[in-house]
């Protein structure tokens, strides 16, 4: 069977995306060839050490990437993930990614392993805040006590928020299809999700450029740009 015919078959299908899905979309990657990190060592942005170390540079940091994904738009690879579950194909994306974009393409039903950049909490209170658009000054202080915002978000060594986790892992549990787009597949335990699909019997299916670390376990690598390879696998 050939992958458009596979996703046919299936009757649980569901998507893990990570940040190769918003490449062409303009925004950067993580790890590799242009990746965020080439330029920014994540121990100085992504964790809470650093944020607890220099709010604002932090923020500025965030306050660049929600301004890129802001101006940017969804590409093929996203519309044609929304256009499956519009058919009935696609169950639900499960997502590492924190940019919105699988919403703002049309996805209905989108876990978000680690967060959002379109929200932020306060460190003092708890309360959280939706944003509409970028912050306008850094860092942002909270509406109900002054106390320091931060980026709603999951760092390093802090936990993934409960109810998305165990919705995901529910959703793996009952896949027969998983198709993993754009993800080096490094980062745990997101990663673990094709693994549990696959110990429940479900067939995984990668999209990417390069090998990742899933490729070894998947059923079927297509090597390739997620807004080329998905628009021709949906049709
Ligand atoms: C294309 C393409 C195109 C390009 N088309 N493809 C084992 C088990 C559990 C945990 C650990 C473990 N070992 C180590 C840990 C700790 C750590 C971890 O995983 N570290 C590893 C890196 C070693 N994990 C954690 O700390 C997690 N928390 C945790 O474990 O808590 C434990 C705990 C429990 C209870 C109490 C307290 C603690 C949290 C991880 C949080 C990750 N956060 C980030 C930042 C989010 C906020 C932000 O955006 O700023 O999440 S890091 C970053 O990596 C981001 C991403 O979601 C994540 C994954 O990256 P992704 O999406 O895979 O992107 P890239 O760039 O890596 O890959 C892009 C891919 O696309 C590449 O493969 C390209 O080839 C491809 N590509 N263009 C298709 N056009
Ligand atoms: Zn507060």
């Amino acid at each position: 069977m050939n992958v458009a015919n596979v996703l046919a078959a299936s009757r649980h299908c569901i998507v893990f995306t990570g940040a190769g899905i918003s490449a062409e979309s303009g925004v950067p990657t993580f790890r590799g060839l242009g990746g965020l990190w080439e330029r920014y060592r994540p121990e100085e942005l992504a964790t809470p050490e650093a944020f607890a170390r220099d709010p604002e540079l932090v923020w500025r940091w965030y306050k660049w990437r929600q301004e890129v994904v802001y101006n940017a738009r969804p590409n093929p690879g996203h519309m044609a993930i929304a256009e499956l579950e519009a058919l009935g194909v696609v169950k639900a994306v499960v997502t590492q990614n924190v940019d919105g974009l699988h919403q703002r393409a049309g996805s209905r039903r989108v876990v978000e392993l680690h967060g959002s950049l379109w929200r932020t909490r306060c460190t003092k209170c708890g309360a959280v805040y939706k944003l509409e658009r970028p912050v306008d000054e850094v860092p942002p202080r909270c509406g109900k006590c002054g106390g320091l915002l931060r980026p709603d978000v999951v760092w390093f060594g802090e936990p993934l928020p409960r109810d998305a986790w165990n919705e995901a892992v529910e959703l793996a549990r009952i896949s027969d299809v998983v198709l993993v787009v754009g993800t080096s597949g490094v980062v745990y335990p997101a990663a673990y999700i094709p693994h549990i699909a696959k110990q429940g019997g479900a067939v995984v299916i990668e999209i990417n450029v390069e090998p990742s670390a899933l490729t070894p376990m998947a059923d079927y690598f297509i090597r390739g740009r997620a807004g080329e390879v998905l628009p021709q696998i949906a049709e």
